[in-house]
């Protein structure tokens, strides 16, 4: 797979990319990486990559003229376009899995107030926002599309195994986690991960998950409804609480 990633803020995303397992699936030849500079692509003297909005208004806007020379540059029939912008689709672990079997990505990270609308209406495919909240630029949001992307491309995970488990515990909160001391200035590991009893475990996690889910992310068990082992799980907790 290739992922450009185009940006007034180069440093940033080839530190990055320079990193992390993005460097690491680089170096098995999974991933090819590039970084580029939209200020090679602006056409006059001074470099200018932003311009004041017609109509009036605070803050600048992307020009688009760099944008498309950037892309053109880039683009080949088997690329996606993709625009980072805060009023983008929503991106979650579907939308990654989506995005990780295109042989190309171009991620382009915007700056300033927003992007000329010519960009959105006749350059790019879709538009990714990485969640409600405003950042100062699209960087962190190419960044973390390409990370999580990278990390479902075939053999990049040295674990197959974790690949394995995240499609099973889909819609769930991850189950609490230990590791040595079993007793940590008494503050101890629960009794059934010492035990050996490896369905014992399995539903203890598979439980502790679900109740974790309904407390902090009711929008997930809604999407994904409980088991009938699961209604039971939380009836009886119910039942105990008194609820
Ligand atoms: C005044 C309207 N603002 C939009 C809510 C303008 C604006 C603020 C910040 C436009 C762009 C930005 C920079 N953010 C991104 O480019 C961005 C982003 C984000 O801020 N949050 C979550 N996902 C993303 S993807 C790109």
């Amino acid at each position: 797979m290739r992922i450009d990633i185009v940006t007034l803020f180069t440093k940033v995303c080839a530190e990055y990319a320079g990193e992390s397992i993005l460097k690491r699936a680089g170096e098995q030849g999974l991933v090819e990486i590039r970084v580029i500079n939209l200020r090679d692509y602006t056409p006059d003297r001074h470099r200018t990559a932003d311009d004041r909005p017609y109509g009036g208004g605070a803050g600048m806007v992307l020009k688009a003229e760099p944008l498309f020379e950037a892309v053109g540059d880039l683009k080949t029939p088997a690329s996606r376009v993709v625009l980072l912008s805060p009023r983008g689709r929503l991106f979650d672990q579907e939308q990654a899995l989506r995005l990780s079997r295109e042989p190309h990505l171009i991620l382009i990270a915007g700056r300033y107030e927003g992007v000329d609308e010519r960009v959105s209406e006749f350059l790019v495919d879709e538009e990714i926002s990485i969640g409600d909240y405003i950042l100062t630029g699209g960087e962190l949001p190419a960044l973390a599309v390409a990370d999580s992307v990278v990390r479902l491309l075939p053999g990049v995970l040295g674990d197959p195994e974790s690949a394995v488990d995240e499609s099973f515990s889909r819609g769930r909160l991850e189950y609490p986690q230990y590791t040595r001391p079993e007793d940590y200035r008494g503050m101890k590991v629960p009794p059934v991960l010492l035990s050996g009893d490896h369905e014992a475990v399995a539903r203890w996690r598979a439980r502790e998950a679900l109740m974790l889910t309904r407390e902090r992310r009711p929008d997930l068990l809604e999407k994904h409804p409980p088991d009938e082992e699961e209604e039971k799980w939380l009836e009886e907790k119910d039942k105990k609480e008194g609820k």
